[in-house]
This record gives structure tokens, sequence and C-alpha cells, in this order.
């Protein structure tokens, strides 16, 4: 039954069915099934099919919209479950994070911004094409520990590297932890650009973005 239920919403985001998503997502809160299973095992694949087919020539820009929508407005129905699963945690650290300069992909993000928060940590999301300076001027302002960039674009990853970059000039590498993450950043990038660590997931960007903030308790 519950699998019927993840395999629709699949369907529904693949046909670009926002209401259909919508009322399924809630079907599935309803039938039990945890937030992070109907995301990872039904949202995250439906998007990806998505994705196979818009690069592959079978769907267009169009198609990408309507099922980000979809999965946007799902998103809004699980968010505040995920945060209500992990109300009694102190705070874990301090977290700006953004989707870098001349990328507007948000989904990902968002969900990684969304669990870091449901696990404790103050997030401060500047968004989506966040110039180099607000990255910046946030940490200054809020004294974050950790800064998280996504990338989803290989012409965009660049931008990772030019926000540690700027890091350093203004004297604040040593400030904040660096965790970059994105469909095309990979493990051997984050090492290229001198970043922290690398995340897959939103899971793991949470694994993670907790042994960074440990490591600078330790400090
Ligand atoms: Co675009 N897009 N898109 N897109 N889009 C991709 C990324 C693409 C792979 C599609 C494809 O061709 N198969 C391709 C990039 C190719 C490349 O560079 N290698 C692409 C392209 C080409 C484009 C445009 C250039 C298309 C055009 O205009 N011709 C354009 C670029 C616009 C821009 O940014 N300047 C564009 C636009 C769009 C939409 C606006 C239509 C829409 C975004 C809507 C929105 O976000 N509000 C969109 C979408 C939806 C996608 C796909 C289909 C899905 C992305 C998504 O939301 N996935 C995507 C194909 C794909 O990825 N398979 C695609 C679901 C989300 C949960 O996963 O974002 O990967 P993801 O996040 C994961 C991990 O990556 C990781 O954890 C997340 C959760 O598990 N993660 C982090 C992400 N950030 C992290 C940060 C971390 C740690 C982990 O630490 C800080």
């Amino acid at each position: 039954m519950s699998k019927d239920l993840l395999t629709q919403l699949i369907i529904s985001l693949i046909d670009g069915d926002p209401d259909v998503t919508v009322a399924l997502t809630r079907q599935a809160l309803d039938a039990g099934i945890e937030p992070l299973v109907i995301i990872d095992q039904a949202l995250v694949p439906g998007m990806k099919t998505v994705g196979d087919k818009f690069s592959c020539g079978e769907y267009f820009l169009p198609n990408l919209i309507i099922s980000a929508n979809s999965m946007q407005e799902a998103m809004r129905i699980l968010e505040p479950e995920l945060h209500a699963r992990n109300q009694a945690v102190k705070v874990a650290g301090k977290v700006v994070i953004g989707t870098v300069s001349g990328d507007i992909h948000e989904i990902g993000k968002s969900l990684v911004a969304t669990m870091l928060s449901a696990n404790g940590f103050r997030v401060y999301d500047l968004g989506v094409d966040v110039p180099i300076e607000k990255f910046i001027t946030t940490i200054k302002e809020t004294g974050a520990n950790l800064l998280g960039l996504s990338a989803l674009l290989t012409t965009t990853m660049v931008g990772q590297r030019e926000v540690i970059e700027a890091l350093e000039k203004e004297g604040l590498r040593h400030q904040v932890k660096v965790l970059v993450g994105g469909a095309p950043v990979t493990r051997s990038w984050a090492e290229e650009i001198g970043a922290d660590g690398y995340a897959e997931d939103a899971i793991g960007a949470v694994q993670l973005a907790k042994q960074l903030a440990e490591s600078f308790a330790g400090n």
C-alpha cells in the first residue's frame, strides 16, 4: 500500500501534476510514511527521472519547471514535519547557506537547509543566485562557523571556488568550515578548491556539518 503511494507520487512528479503530488504527499503522511522516506524514495527519484528525460531531449524546460514546482509544493508540506521530529535539539552551530551566483536551482539547497535546521543548526538561508559579497557580509554579521555552497551546473561550480578565495582575501577562512554539494560536485572537486567537505545528499550534509562543527569546538 505505502509502496503504491510512493510509486504514484513518483509518477505524479514525472507527469508534472502539482495537485496530485500535493494530495499524494498528504496521503503518504497520513499513512504513516516518514517524511524523509517520502523525499528519498519518491520525490528525489521522481525529479531524477525528469532530469534524465530533459537530458535526452524527451522533456523541455516547461516540464522541468512544473515538476520542480510540484516538488516544492510537496516540500512545503514536509518541512514542518521534518522539524517536528527534531524539536528538542540544541543549537549545533550556525550555518550560512546558498546556491552560488548564476545558479537558480533551489530545491536541493533548501532540502539541505531544512535538514540542518531540523538537526539543531541555526540556518541563514540566502536563497539562490547569491553574490559572493552576500556570503561574506552574512558570515561577518552572524559569526557563522559553517558555510554551505550549493551548485547544480558545471558552469556555476566555479563559483564555489570564488567564494572560498573571497573568504581567504577577507581573512575569514580560519573562521568558517566550507561544505560544498550539488549534482555535478564531487569529492575531488571539493579537495581541488580547498573546501573542508563534500556531501552527496542532505543526510550526508548533516553528518558532515556535525563533524565539522565538532572539529571547531575541539579547536
Ligand atoms: Co536545471 N539543470 N537547469 N532546472 N535541473 C539540471 C541541474 C541538469 C542536470 C538537467 C539535465 O540536463 N539533466 C542540467 C545541468 C547540466 C550541467 O550543468 N551539468 C540543468 C540545466 C542545463 C538547466 C538550465 C541551464 C536549462 C536551460 O535554461 N536551458 C537552467 C539553468 C538556470 C540557472 O540556474 N541559471 C535550468 C533551470 C532549471 C529550473 C529553473 C527549470 C529547475 C529549478 C527550479 C528550482 O530549483 N526552483 C531545474 C531543475 C528542477 C533541474 C533538475 C531536473 C532537478 C534538480 C533538483 O531540484 N533535484 C536537474 C536534473 C538533476 O539534478 N537530475 C537539473 C532534486 C534535488 C533534491 O536534488 O538539487 O541534486 P539536488 O540536491 C541534492 C544533492 O545534489 C545534494 O543534496 C540534495 C538533496 O539530496 N546537494 C547538496 C545539493 N546542494 C547541496 C549542498 C551541500 C550538500 C549537498 O552542502 C552545502
